[in-house]
């Protein structure tokens, strides 16, 4: 997404937020949650993931060249809150997932995220590579990021992310430094067969430790990469760098916000595809 667009879908909220709030740069630093809810904080580096990633190893004006892109990525939640995850409703996707408040979720409440993976190119060597990482972001600075952890674990919501509702296998815990990034690796001789259980569906975001300070202070960023086989995430720059042959990393992200209560649904479908969880439960709400 342009950031013009970024820009616009911020100024549209603040402006139905706020009431009418004049939007220039750094908008939402001026602006404060109301009672009892976490503040907007200012629009940092963290909401777009370009070109400051040095993992990737692209530029933001490099984008939209899909050419060169190994495979298409789309991250999926049910924005609107109707119970429905859906590619074609704008309200599930687009600007709402990189504007806070992102997606809510409650304290132990789960919800089903959907990745789409759709492959561009066949003619590759070694390792496609789906990343998925959560950071916290410090809306009180530029940057987005903070001076140490300890100081993101004393300022941001908590999330974790799991494989199934049932919780079978935790795959981030975005307090815990050994379990913020989680990688699913194909090698040529099954991508891009889109067999199951070689990519992820779908997985289950739960909310752990609300938002004190900020909403949308948890980003969940997903990529898709193409790799030689040998090379890890510590050494994906340099591989890129001598790379004759290497394909666009393509990601999408997702802003979190967590509360102490589940938002309020208005389900078109009474829940049907479990898309929300009840807090303290593996099924969906009675
Ligand atoms: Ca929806």
């Amino acid at each position: 997404m342009k950031r013009t667009n970024f820009t616009s879908a911020l100024c549209l909220f603040l402006a139905l937020a706020a009431g009418g709030w004049i939007c220039g740069e750094n908008a939402f630093s001026q602006t404060d949650g109301a009672e009892g809810e976490p503040a907007f904080g200012q629009e940092t580096e963290m909401d777009l993931p370009g070109s400051f990633h040095h993992y990737y190893g692209q530029r933001v004006n490099q984008w939209r060249d899909t050419e060169r892109y190994v495979a298409k990525l789309d991250l999926d939640a049910d924005l609107n809150y109707d119970g429905v995850v859906s590619n074609d409703d704008p309200a599930d996707g687009g600007a709402f997932e990189h504007t806070p408040p992102g997606l809510i979720v409650g304290v132990g409440e789960l919800s089903k995220l959907i990745i789409r993976v759709r492959p561009y190119r066949l003619d590759y060597r070694g390792e496609v590579v789906v990343t998925m990482e959560v950071a916290g972001i410090n809306r009180a600075s530029r940057s987005g990021e903070f001076e140490s952890f300890d100081q993101e674990l004393a300022s941001t919501g908590q999330i974790r992310v799991w494989s199934d509702a049932q919780r079978s296998k935790l795959l981030l815990d975005s307090a815990d430094p050994e379990l913020r990034t989680h990688e699913w690796v194909a090698d040529m001789q099954v991508y891009p067969a889109n067999l199951p259980g070689v990519f992820p569906r779908l997985v289950y975001v739960e909310g752990m430790a609300p938002s004190a300070l900020y909403s949308g202070d948890v980003r969940l960023l997903v990529t898709v990469s193409q790799r030689e086989k040998g090379v890890t995430r510590e050494t994906y720059a340099e591989y890129r760098a001598r790379a004759v042959k290497a394909f666009r990393t393509s990601f999408d992200h997702l802003l979190l916000t967590v509360k102490d209560q589940p938002q309020e649904k208005l389900y078109i479908n009474n829940n049907a595809e479990g898309v929300w969880i009840t807090p303290g439960t593996s099924g969906p709400p009675k």
